[in-house]
């Protein structure tokens, strides 16, 4: 290796949740080579096709490079290059306005999928500000599981892939193409190596599935009702851990009386499963001891995401999985900042009065705006306006359901700035454009914030062209303007420090570390109980009538019936080679998946005289797109595949032909599950036609 050439070892992100040491080659300012570190912590060496494409996300010759103002209508394409003091003055100064006219809470702040520590310091620039309005995805990622999850047993129950478990179930879960939030596929999959049973719930037969000793291919959508067959089953043939039922639960017979409503035989035809598979899927899960269930996003995509993952967590809870080595864990944090010290909670102590979600009775402790409120407040006012937002890390315009109300909103406010990589079709519709650093251009901290009891060091490893800045540091440089100095560092680097601090480690410190876990015990509750009113798993919520909860989980049906108009079931799932709508610009990650494709079942496909890699028209009672059709034996008849996330950044439409391929021009943003307000993302009644 000659003098200019080094190498680092730092952690992967922004590619996913992150988590898998790498080993950069860097050589002459530029990331020249990338492996997976046989050290890393969660990975061993393991790396995925992102992660190898992730230097390219760099020297992309359209990566945006300096700031930008809008001269032209809004997103007719028209900028101008502007300095960094104008674009921060400029934002400043017409979210100051605002804030003066019509109150903090008139400018909403929007974050996209966590990704590094910006994704808290965006929520300590919004409580500094003074505006208890975060809007985020959260409605349809990880906020159902964990909230639920804290009502019910005080925590988060973390799948545990680290420690042996006698079955893993993967329940909605796509872990070999996601590796969701660190769950880095490769410890399962050594697991499995090792003897590990596999159950598989999911419509679509991955590829784990061909290895499961079950897979119930049920309807999506139908998730809520499985599990509650499942209880009903573990119930009706006594297959519970009694004695974990009998010392730390809450409302067991309330609970029970609920599941006997759900046997096999009607939850069958609700998800399209025999009888006989519910008894089996049942059976299997009471019996392996212990048991981890890796709960995926699909179970958050449809109104009945609340009954779904309370219903899951009682099965953890009645199978005595909860917190216990190779079961679903209640991880510890070591000692580093709190989260609601680092964002500054305190500055915004009516948050939970004053957010605009308040109005829509959501779940309490759900503390971002679902999309579907936040466009509600902007076009119509309700319950209150909203007149400027400022966004990073998100392409709202692709990810939010119903698309063209996303479109209309981001129109009609007064003012959008946003943070990117890249001008997305929703950074095409703002103001002001800020240019990001991209992550190995920054010095950051991974998995902070997201509950699995480690963070993770990613250290810089090149320098961002000359105008990018890393967005912990656009966070710092309007924060002083908005919020004062005393509150924000002049370096976002301090942002770093003040996560460490309680650590005693210093960052260097903390790098040549690699990562800090909290301390590991297991059955915590034994010494401390559980932290819920009852102290107990709380079968029964015993805050429902408080809050306005259902007490137990029950199946609502679906939130749409398919007719003969629109007679398949659409649902999703993400690709191993992007993510959601990022990086469709890399060459190295578009070339493996250069179109978006449609999956359905041989039989349905003939039926409508489609062969693969005919164009076809996917409709639903919301809208139309196009999409690229692969027949395929993997997704059981009657249900087809979509590809989210689907932009043209080569096209030479302003906004990346955001119309054309686009998943959420097919959801809606009306049937709202209340807990959370979830729209519907699987589920969805379409019918598909080959365009001639
Ligand atoms: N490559 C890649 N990795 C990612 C992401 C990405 O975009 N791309 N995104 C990241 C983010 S933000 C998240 S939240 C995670 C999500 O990661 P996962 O939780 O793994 O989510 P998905 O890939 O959406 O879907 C998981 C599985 O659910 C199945 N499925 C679809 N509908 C249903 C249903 O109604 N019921 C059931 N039981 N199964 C269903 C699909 O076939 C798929 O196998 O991934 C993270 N990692
Ligand atoms: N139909 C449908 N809709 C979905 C989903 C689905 O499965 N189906 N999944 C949902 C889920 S789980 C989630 S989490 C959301 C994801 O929603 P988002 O997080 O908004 O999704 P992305 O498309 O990844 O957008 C991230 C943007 O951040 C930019 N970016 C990357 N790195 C940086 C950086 O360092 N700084 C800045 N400022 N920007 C950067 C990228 O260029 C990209 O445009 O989508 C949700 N929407
Ligand atoms: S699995 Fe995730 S963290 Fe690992 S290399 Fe791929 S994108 Fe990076
Ligand atoms: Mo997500």
């Amino acid at each position: 290796m000659d003098q200019k050439t080094r190498e680092i070892k730092t952690h992967c992100s922004y590619m996913d949740h992150g988590g898998c040491g790498l080993i950069l080659t860097v050589q002459d300012g530029r990331i020249v080579g990338v492996k997976g570190d046989p050290e890393g912590w969660l990975n061993q060496g393991y790396i995925c096709p992102k992660g190898l494409a992730s230097p390219r996300r760099l020297d992309h010759p359209r990566r945006l490079r300096h700031p930008l103002r809008r001269t032209g209508a809004r997103g007719a394409g028209q900028w101008e290059r502007i300095s960094w003091g104008q674009a921060l003055e400029e934002i400043s100064s017409r979210l100051d306005r605002i804030r003066r006219r019509d109150g903090a809470r008139a400018v909403a702040f929007g974050l996209g999928m966590p990704k590094g520590l910006d994704h808290f310091a965006q929520i300590r620039l919004a409580n500094t500000f003074g505006s208890p309005n975060l809007a985020a995805s959260q409605d349809v990622c990880h906020a159902p599981r964990e909230i639920s999850g804290v009502h019910t047993c005080g925590f988060y129950p973390v799948v545990d892939f680290k420690h042996p478990s006698k079955l893993v179930v993967l329940w909605a879960s796509n872990v070999t193409a996601t590796n969701e939030e660190g769950g880095i596929c490769s410890q399962l999959l050594k697991q499995l190596r090792q003897g590990t049973e596999l159950m598989v719930i999911d419509p679509r037969r991955n590829g784990l599935a061909d290895r499961a000793k079950l897979w119930l291919p049920l309807r999506p959508g139908s998730d809520a009702a499985l599990a509650l067959g499942l209880l009903n089953v573990m119930i009706q043939e006594q297959l519970f851990d009694a004695d974990f039922v009998a010392n730390w639960t809450h409302g067991f017979e309330d609970l029970a009386r609920q599941a006997a409503g759900y046997p096999p035989e009607r939850v069958a035809p609700i998800t399209w499963l025999e009888p006989e598979q519910i008894r089996a899927a049942a059976r299997l899960y009471a019996s392996a001891k212990p048991a981890a269930l890796a709960w995926g996003n699909p179970i958050e995509h449809t109104n009945n995401a609340f009954p779904a993952a309370r219903a899951l967590l009682c099965l953890m809870a009645l199978s005595g999985n909860l917190d216990v080595p190779g079961g679903n864990l209640q991880p510890r944090e070591p000692r580093i900042a709190g989260l609601g010290a680092f964002v500054r909670a305190d500055l915004v102590p009516d948050k939970r009065k004053e957010m605009l979600s308040a109005a829509h009775g959501v779940i309490p402790r759900f503390m971002t705006i679902p999309p579907a409120y936040l466009r509600r407040a902007i076009l119509e006012g309700r319950p209150y306006p909203i007149k400027g937002l400022f966004s990073m890390d998100t392409n709202p315009l692709l990810v939010w359901a119903d698309s063209r109300l996303t479109k209309r909103a981001l129109e009609s406010l007064e003012f959008f700035a946003c943070a990117e990589l890249f001008l997305t079709p929703s950074a095409a519709l703002a103001d002001v454009v800020l240019p990001a650093a991209a992550n190995f251009e920054f010095d950051d901290i991974g998995h902070y914030g997201l509950g699995h009891g480690y963070i993770l060091a990613r250290p810089q490893a090149v320098q961002p062209p000359d105008e990018c800045r890393p967005t912990m540091q656009i966070c710092c440089d309007l924060g002083r303007r908005l919020a004062g100095p005393e509150l924000w560092p002049q370096d976002y680097r301090e942002l770093l420090n003040m996560v460490l601090e309680p650590s005693g480690l210093s960052w260097q410190e903390f790098v040549e570390q690699g990562h800090l876990q909290g301390p590991v015990k297991f059955r915590k509750y034994q010494d401390q109980g559980f932290q819920t009113p009852s102290g107990k798993v709380e079968l029964r919520l015993s805050t429902a009538e408080k809050f306005g909860l259902p007490p137990l989980p029950a199946w609502g049906g679906f939130p749409e019936d398919t007719d003969q108009e629109f007679p398949l079931v659409l649902t999703g799932r993400k690709n191993r080679v992007s993510l959601h709508s990022s990086y469709r610009w890399v060459k190295e990650l578009r070339d493996q998946n250069p179109e978006p494709v449609l999956e359905m079942h041989p039989t349905d496909a003939a039926n409508r005289g489609i062969k693969g890699g005919d164009a076809v028209r996917i409709s639903t009672r919301q809208g139309s797109i196009v999409q690229i059709a692969r027949p395929s034996d993997r997704v059981r008849p009657g249900v087809v595949y979509a590809e989210h996330g689907w932009w043209f950044p080569e096209d030479p439409d302003p906004l990346g032909g955001w119309d054309r391929s686009n998943f959420n021009l097919l959801t809606g943003a009306d049937k709202l599950g209340q807990e959370f307000g979830t729209p519907n993302l699987a589920a969805i009644p379409c019918r598909v036609a080959k365009i001639e």
